[in-house]
């Protein structure tokens, strides 16, 4: 059965133009925190299939958007390669030993995509229940936005830490960018022969580092494994979206068939760098979602200047945790009335 969503990656005509949100599986969802009141700890529910399954579901039953993505973390594959994680509450993630040196980077465990099979089990029993006509996307952390977790430990501000390594030790920063790069491209390609009809990577923070670097340190990888997917599953739409690097997007360049476009990025001046060569994701600001005019307001602006053009509508970044869900509803019902052709 064809997708909607699928076809809208490779720039086919749709009735409409599909619409799903970043972090769409979580905490503004009733039914996502009484699971996780249940299981008790976010990485418990990610390791397992059934409520990986339930949870990825559970936005597509409720607002009905055109594509569901895998309900994981970015940072349980750095776990599976030997660093191991815990979710501090007021903090998020915490990795307690880090990447410091080359031995470091030389234990890590190469067969760590392997071992993370409960995201293979549990993409191919999402893929067993979701409506046929509804897009899996799968997804990982770009090998950039992973090496800073392992490197600062944490989320980071100013990452200092890493940022040295960029200027003082590139050598070893690339070794585990390349580490990183091998085992990412190995998930990805499992995640894809377990069910997944298209992967996203997303690079959160790619705007941390000025433009030479950025194409260096983060975009090069991200476009290697880009290359290395479309080689061998043309079919499976790849989309790349890095974080505040819109001031770069004259640079940006590759074998991917979506760019994520970030709400600080305006989608008209990516529109007239990119033309229709890719689909352009996005990029309403997420904050509209408190406010049904500010809603209304953003994606008719969106639609207008998209009308005719490759698009896939999204947030421009991850939905907050207190939305209200009528909101959110609301949202992806008016992306789909205010385009159908
Ligand atoms: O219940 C909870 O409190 C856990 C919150 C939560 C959730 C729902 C975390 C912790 N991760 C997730 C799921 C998640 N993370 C998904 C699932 C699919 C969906 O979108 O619905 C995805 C795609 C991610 C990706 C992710 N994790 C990114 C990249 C995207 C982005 O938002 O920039 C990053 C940077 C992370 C790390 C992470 N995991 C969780 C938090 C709070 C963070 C961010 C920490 C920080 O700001 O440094």
């Amino acid at each position: 059965m064809s997708k909607i969503f699928i076809d809208a990656c490779f720039g086919k005509e749709t009735p409409y133009t599909p619409v799903w949100m970043m972090r769409q599986a979580g905490r503004y969802l009733p039914e996502y925190m009484e699971i996780r009141k249940k299981v008790g700890n976010f990485l418990d529910m990610t390791r397992n299939p059934e409520v990986v399954a339930e949870i990825t579901i559970q936005p597509v039953k409720r607002l009905d958007v055109d594509a569901a993505i895998l309900f994981s973390d970015i940072l349980n594959l750095p776990m599976e390669m030997g660093l191991p994680l815990r979710f501090e509450k007021g903090v998020g993630p915490v990795f307690d030993k880090t990447i410091n040196d080359e031995k470091d980077v030389e234990a890590l465990d190469e067969n760590a995509s392997e071992k993370i099979s409960y995201v293979y089990e549990g993409v191919k029993l999402i893929r067993k229940n979701l409506a046929d006509d509804k897009a899996l996307i799968g997804f990982s952390g770009s090998p950039w936005t992973v090496s800073t977790y392992m490197v600062e430990g944490r989320g980071s501000k100013q990452y200092a830490k890493i940022k040295k390594m960029v200027y003082a030790n590139p050598k070893l920063l690339h070794k585990l960018l390349d580490k990183v790069t091998n085992q990412t491209i190995k998930y990805l390609t499992n995640q894809i022969k377990a069910g997944a009809d298209a992967i996203m990577v997303f690079d959160s923070w790619g705007g941390a580092l000025e433009k030479e670097k950025f194409f260096e340190f983060s975009w090069n990888y991200m476009k290697q494994i880009a290359k290395d997917i479309k080689a061998n599953y043309p079919n499976v739409p790849v989309i790349l979206f890095s974080k505040g690097v819109g001031l770069y997007f004259n640079d940006i360049e590759g074998e991917f068939d979506v760019l994520g476009v970030d709400w600080n990025t305006p989608i008209d001046y990516a529109l007239e760098i990119f033309e229709d060569n890719y689909t352009l994701q996005g990029n309403m600001e997420p904050t509209r979602l408190y406010s049904k005019e500010a809603i209304k307001e953003g994606v008719t602006k969106i639609a207008k200047t998209m009308k005719g053009h490759r698009h896939i509508f999204n947030l421009g970044h991850g939905i907050l945790p207190d939305v209200p869900v009528e909101n959110a509803k609301y949202f992806v019902d008016l992306c789909k009335e205010i385009t159908r052709r």
